[in-house]
């Protein structure tokens, strides 16, 4: 079965009640094409979660941007799986690279947050991605092998799984990676995934771009045989972010 296109809006730290109204009012205004075609998420910080889900279409629907590694207990300041599915949130986004490097989160925490997430219910928007100095040094594919197997390890059943391919020097950094680089990793990803777990999860799993996606540049992305989407953040807060839902077509 084809691979259905996934757009997902990561809003990071931003926001007020003001302005995610505006957000949302916009998405719910927006002409795109139907479910059938593209799966849109967007991921508001945990405190607009449920007031997001409250008023964005049903077409649409919501991740949180983290959760705890384990059942939930005496962590104090962190957000439980348990306590999303409770919600009726559907997704959550694991492994951002903001919160690999502030937060010193390694690959195997990562893996483990994701077979936690998933194993409660979860649908896991998992990231991983090179740094400047590591693409320089030729250690790419090693880099995003290495975060990717830490996953595979802990994962068997990879159907609420999406890869989400962020380059660090992309990340808000306006430097998008080329349609060919961004092509050349996804394709070695599909291949590392198709040689270490199987050739249907590889066909299967969805592997996402992200890195200063906007309106202008998502087309030429989209349009990449192994680009099956995008992990939108700064453009995700403005009505571009329609422009890049419409890219999956
Ligand atoms: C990468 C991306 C969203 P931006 O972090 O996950 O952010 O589009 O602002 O580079």
């Amino acid at each position: 079965m084809a691979r259905k296109f996934f757009v997902g809006g990561n809003w990071k730290c931003n926001g007020t009640t003001e302005e995610v109204k505006k957000i949302v009012t916009t998405l719910n205004e927006a002409e795109v094409p139907s479910e059938d075609v593209v799966e849109v998420v967007v991921s508001p910080p945990f405190v607009f979660l449920n007031f997001v889900k409250s008023l964005l279409r049903s077409d649409f629907h919501v991740a949180a941007q983290n959760c705890w590694v384990r059942k939930g207990g005496a962590f104090t300041g962190e957000i439980s799986a348990e306590m999303l599915v409770n919600l009726s949130i559907p997704w959550v986004i694991i492994g951002h690279s903001e919160r690999r490097a502030l937060l010193k989160e390694s690959n195997e925490f990562v893996g483990d947050k994701v077979a936690y997430a998933l194993s409660q219910g979860l649908k896991v928007i998992a990231c991983i991605g090179e740094t400047l100095e590591e693409r320089e040094s030729g250690s790419t594919m090693a880099v995003v092998a290495a975060q990717t197997k830490a996953i595979a390890d802990k994962v068997t059943n990879w159907d609420n799984v999406v890869l989400a391919y962020e380059p660090v020097w992309a990340i808000g950094t306006g430097k998008v990676a080329t349609p060919a680089q961004a092509q050349d990793v996804h394709r070695e990803l599909r291949k590392w995934l198709s040689e270490n777990v199987s050739g249907a999860i590889a066909e299967s799993t969805r592997i996402i771009y992200g890195g200063s996606v906007n309106g202008a540049n998502c087309k030429e992305l989209a349009a990449q045989p192994d680009v099956d989407g995008f992990l939108v953040g700064g453009a995700s807060l403005k009505p571009e972010f329609v422009d890049i839902i419409k890219s999956a077509t």
